[in-house]
């Protein structure tokens, strides 16, 4: 398939076309987002030759499917991927410079589809691209939202959001297919029953509109589909309101079915049990299920081969309703019987848990469910019943835990849907060995007890084209010089790396990489932000969404204490460093944002200091996104990976930021641990209590002893009451050192010594440049276990039964 791929000469060709007859433009008044368009088209037609291609096979095949549901999808920029996957950068650069266009700019132009709030989101198109890369036959099917996650701003250092428009300007990358589009019903009711068959009659059905994005894999040997539904009226229009002369009347059936793929609920992992979301989840999940049926019933022609064609994974409980649909078309639909239908659903589904936070288990009101959607209710109620009578049957007590639909309130039941989803799983995944650890032990301990061997590991993983060959040209040209190309296809080949780490040439080269990826940021940040940094600085980044459990809190407070010491002893020889922050909060996160303006407060306090001028610096760019990820990662000395210990489930910027050769700074949390296990103590730095220790200290923590013991977190958390950060306002962050003194139950309090100590360590150890660098490029070379590809092999033997559709690998 490769063959076909054009030279740079058929690809200026082809750009040149596009401009003219896709777009409309001459070259001569071509703009940068021209000539993005146009590279982007042509980028396209290269992609569809294998894509067309590894469709084809699957179906002459018949082989086994895999399809992601998500309601996340956080893509961040496709060209420049697109082009590395299918080997076309050189052709491409050639191309545009004929052209008088330049690709780097070209490439940079892109604004990120932002279809998901963090790690999440990220990880499932890290999935996508590794399922392309391995050649197994997969589709991802998530929301085409019209408003990705907002943009944030900083007004006087809050954080301000505006809606993001990435459709504004189209998006080159899709394929609308209206022949695949179907209509999903909400509400009504039941309107007969014959049997355990029912008649649902809903009251309000929109029709979810499919488009298709091919997701290459590397070297093009493959491509799958990600394939994103929009909501559209099924009506357009009330031809007769608007021939009344109700002109608003008339649009609104238009309205309220857009409604629902309209935006992206901006909070990560703190479901807001509203209607709107259940709808979006119900929605996705339905057309989702009915595309999958379709499919398999025009390849298959039989239901009873479903579980041998089709493996459908639950990314998280939001699409968990693909249980209880599943069973309702089987049953309603296709005329199985209900027990028949609940085990032909079993075999096809699995689940990954991403957080044992209770508060971001998902749990819908049963009266909500029941009226959004009667018959799955109903479902629901029964697979729960049956559950629980065959675990009675088999002599199991059928505890009161075991119960999906729990009684809760005046109202009636709630949902507990992981627990649904568990019941309704052949395979239930966590996403670090800590992780699923404890979800053993914790949230699906009596589940777990009850079907022993259904919980199985994932650890996480990040590709490596986007996160180190794509984002890292320095480092990727070192690598591909000293071992070869093959890790981008074989991530572990890094480890031919670990004898060269002993070699001075290599690690001056190494060092060099990292300098010029540092002076990178530096330019960026200054077009930007207007900061100038000093790339020679210890960088310290932290970024990811602002939550209290991810304690950017513990990071400002130290970066205080810091600037405190620095001011009391001027003379001594400090470690210049440049503290980076990057995140959004959820819009309705009172805390978090409270947190992101005193990061800004602190940062204004210190960048204003003269004493610290060169010393110390805080930088906060508003608005991180993945494209702002892919400039930071490779130029961090130093990674932030201090969650509260037993609240990360896995993190996976630790992974891509120990792959560019950073190192870490972390709790024994998520796959910290993991990563810990395979650099070695002495190039990890290791700091606080771990998971059972925070176990012990909580629910409640009182910090006020902690603060007392600890005389620079005692000075900072003075500072902060007298208005030392916030003149204009000192009783800003009452609240903030109130939960630190009383309720501090992400332990900040607790860690801070260990935390202030170990950093003191990092800046002794940094000015050996050279040990330090050698640390740095062994975390490179250690870190290749942690590629997607790995993770994704793990879940198509484990939980999938899948096997590559080619034979990849170089
Ligand atoms: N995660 Cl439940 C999210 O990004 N959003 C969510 O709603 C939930 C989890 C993250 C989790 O916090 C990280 O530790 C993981 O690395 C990531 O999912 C992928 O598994």
């Amino acid at each position: 398939m490769t063959e076909r791929l054009p030279t740079a000469l058929g690809l200026a060709q082809r750009i040149e076309q596009h401009l003219t007859f896709s777009l409309g433009k001459a070259p001569a008044t071509a703009s940068t987002r021209d000539w993005r368009l146009a590279l982007s088209r042509a980028v396209r037609d290269a992609v569809v030759v294998p894509w067309l291609a590894a469709e084809q096979r699957t179906q002459e095949t018949g082989h086994k499917r895999v399809y992601y549901l998500s309601m996340e999808f956080l893509v961040g920029r496709l060209l420049q991927n697109a082009v590395a996957n299918l080997g076309l950068e050189e052709a491409a650069r050639a191309a545009l410079a004929g052209l008088g266009a330049d690709y780097e700019t070209v490439v940079l132009d892109e604004p990120d589809a932002a279809l998901g709030n963090g790690g999440l989101g990220r990880l499932a198109i890290c999935f996508l691209d590794s399922l392309a890369s391995l050649a197994i036959p997969a589709y991802g099917y998530g929301i085409r939202y019209a408003h990705g996650l907002f943009r944030q701003r900083f007004r006087g250092g809050w954080q301000v959001e505006e809606p993001e428009t990435w459709l504004n300007e189209g998006y080159a990358w899709e394929f609308e297919r209206p022949d695949a589009s179907l209509p999903i019903g909400f509400g009504g009711r039941i309107a007969g029953r014959v049997g355990d068959r029912a008649a649902w009659a809903p009251d309000e059905t929109v029709l979810a509109a499919a488009f298709d994005t091919p997701v290459p894999g590397w070297r093009g040997r493959w491509a799958n589909t990600l394939r994103l539904w929009s909501a559209r009226p099924l009506r357009a229009f009330d031809l007769a309101a608007f021939n009344r002369g109700d002109f608003v009347g008339a649009a609104a059936p238009e309205v309220l079915a857009e409604t629902i793929s309209r935006v992206l609920y901006p909070d990560d992992s703190t479901p807001q049990g509203r209607e709107l979301r259940l709808k979006q989840e119900y929605f996705f999940t339905a057309a989702s299920i009915r595309d999958i049926l379709r499919r398999h019933l025009a390849e298959h022609g039989d239901l009873a081969s479903l579980p041998d064609k089709v493996a459908i994974q639950l990314n998280d409980t939001h699409p968990a309703i693909a249980g209880p649909e599943l069973v309702r078309l089987l049953v309603d639909e296709h005329r199985l019987a209900f027990h028949e239908a609940w085990q032909t659903a079993r075999g096809c589904l699995s689940y990954t848990n991403h957080t044992l936070l209770p508060e971001a288990l998902e749990r819908w009101p049963a009266e909500l469910l029941g009226r959004v959607l009667p018959r799955h209710l109903e479902i629901v109620e029964r697979i729960d019943a049956k559950h629980r009578a065959a675990l009675a049957a088999a002599g199991r007590r059928a505890a009161e835990e075991l119960r999906i639909v729990a009684p809760s309130g005046d109202l009636g039941g709630e949902v507990r849907m992981g627990d649904l989803a568990f019941v309704m799983a052949r395979r239930v995944n966590g996403v670090s060995a800590l992780h699923t650890a404890l979800m053993r032990r914790t949230v699906f301990r009596e589940l777990e007890a009850a079907h022993p061997g259904r919980i199985v590991n994932q650890t996480n993983g990040v590709t490596p084209r986007r996160w180190l060959h794509g984002c890292n040209p320095p480092l990727r040209r070192l690598l591909t010089e000293a071992i070869g190309e093959a890790w981008v296809d074989d991530l572990e080949r890094l480890e031919e790396l670990v004898p060269l780490v002993e070699d001075a040439g290599f690690r001056a080269a190494f060092a060099a990489a990292k300098q010029a990826n540092k002076e990178r940021l530096a330019g960026y940040l200054s077009a930007r932000c207007g900061v100038t940094v000093d790339p020679g600085a210890l960088f310290d980044v932290q970024i990811k969404r602002i939550h209290e459990y991810k304690r950017q809190l513990l990071n400002i407070l130290e970066t205080a204490a810091l600037a405190n010491a620095l001011r009391r002893d001027p003379g001594a020889d400090w470690t210049p460093r440049v503290k980076i922050f990057g995140g959004k909060a959820a819009p309705g996160y009172a805390d978090a944002k409270l947190i992101i303006k005193l990061i800004n407060d602190v940062a204004a306090s210190i960048n204003g200091d003269p004493a610290l001028r060169g010393r110390l610096q805080v930088v906060f760019p508003e608005n991180y996104n993945v494209s702002m990820a892919e400039v930071m990662i490779p130029a961090a000395d130093l990674s932030e990976q201090v969650s509260t210990a037993g609240m990360e489930a896995s993190g996976t910027g630790n992974m891509k930021l120990m792959l560019n050769g950073a190192l870490t700074v972390g709790t024994l949390d998520g796959a910290n641990v993991e990563i810990g296990e395979r650099v070695g103590p002495e190039n990890i730095y290791v700091f606080g209590l771990d998971a059972e220790g925070a176990a012990r200290h909580l629910p409640f923590h009182d910090g006020a002893a902690a603060i007392a013991a600890t005389p620079p977190l005692a000075e900072v958390v003075a500072q902060i009451e007298s208005g030392f950060f916030s003149p204009d306002d000192p009783r800003r962050y009452d609240r903030l050192v109130e939960k630190l003194r009383r309720d501090d139950r992400y332990l900040v309090t607790a860690d801070f010594a260990a935390y202030f100590e170990t950093q003191r360590r990092i800046d002794r150890d940094f000015r050996t440049a050279d040990a330090w660098t050698r640390r740095a490029a062994l975390n490179t070379a250690k870190g290749g276990w942690f590629s997607s590809d790995r993770t994704i092999r793990g879940y198509a033997r484990e939980m999938w039964q899948v096997e590559p559709a080619l034979q990849t690998g170089s």
